[in-house]
């Protein structure tokens, strides 16, 4: 059974579900309206590139206003604050394309491959907090959903190598997610996860949005674009990690980001 969640402030009982799955589903983040311009947004971003190929596009937000309202949503960015208090940063975001007929991906943990998040300390801490917006059907399980391992965020053993996804060696703990358009998968990214099998005529789009603590560097862009800066809010512009220390080099920190309460 899947640790299901509604959209808005975090309940004590989504957090507990959080601390043990080390995810939640939550149906209906996005409204019809909302996903069906945001499809458009990430058809339309990867239309230049070759059809068949699983790819991920990032900071699509400077210049998509659809996915540039996921980066403050009220669904999720309660939920964000929850976990990761009121500092933190848009670390990337990703606008992943699994094609028609993809193959299942490599079960892996996010973060830094030269330097694993692991290396910090077992259990993995929260380093990156992933929220991945499904814009389209994901309702059955060969869709190319998103496959997670529950728990995997606190074991102190690695993925042994001898796991091969759908095969008999797939582990039968672990859980497809399954959502329609509008739903959203937060999860730690010390959670086991990969893609799916795709067995659909159509490709999947799902749109992460990954938050993570001020000190950590971006990594789907090297700098803001300026004109983003010049016409975003300044919640968001906070949020791409546009913020001054009060003092140089050696701040005492930075402003509160200005979220609304
Ligand atoms: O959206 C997907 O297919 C999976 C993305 C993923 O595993 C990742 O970005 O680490």
């Amino acid at each position: 059974m899947a640790p299901v969640a509604k959209p808005g402030p975090m309940t004590e009982e989504e957090r507990f579900m959080f601390d043990s799955t080390g995810y939640l589903v939550i149906p209906d983040a996005l409204t019809p309206g909302e996903v069906e311009a945001c499809l458009a947004a990430a058809r339309r971003a990867h239309a230049p590139y070759p059809q068949g190929e699983w790819r991920q596009l990032g900071h699509l937000y400077e210049t998509e206003p659809a996915i540039e309202a996921l980066m403050d949503h009220p669904s999720i960015l309660p939920k964000v604050r929850a976990l990761l208090g009121d500092y933190f940063i848009l670390q990337s975001t990703w606008c992943t394309l699994q094609p028609a007929h993809g193959k299942a991906g490599r079960y892996h943990q996010d973060g830094s491959g030269v330097y694993e998040f692991r290396r910090l300390a077992i259990p993995t801490p929260l380093v990156q907090l992933r929220v991945g917006y499904f814009l389209t059907d994901q309702s059955r399980d060969d869709m190319g959903n998103m496959v997670m391992i529950p728990g995997s965020h606190n074991a102190a053993l690695r993925l042994p190598k001898t796991v091969q996804p759908d095969t008999d060696t797939d582990l039968p703990i672990r859980e497809v997610i399954t959502g329609k358009p509008g739903a959203a998968l937060l999860f730690h990214q010390g959670v086991f996860h990969r893609t799916g099998v795709n067995n659909m005529d159509f490709d999947r789009y799902t749109m992460h949005i990954v938050y993570a603590p001020p000190w950590l560097i971006p990594s789907d862009r090297m700098e803001n674009s300026q004109e983003f800066l010049e016409r975003t809010t300044p919640l968001r512009k906070a949020l791409v990690g546009e913020w001054k220390r009060p003092e140089e080099p050696f701040g005492m920190g930075y402003d509160r980001p200005p979220f609304e309460n």
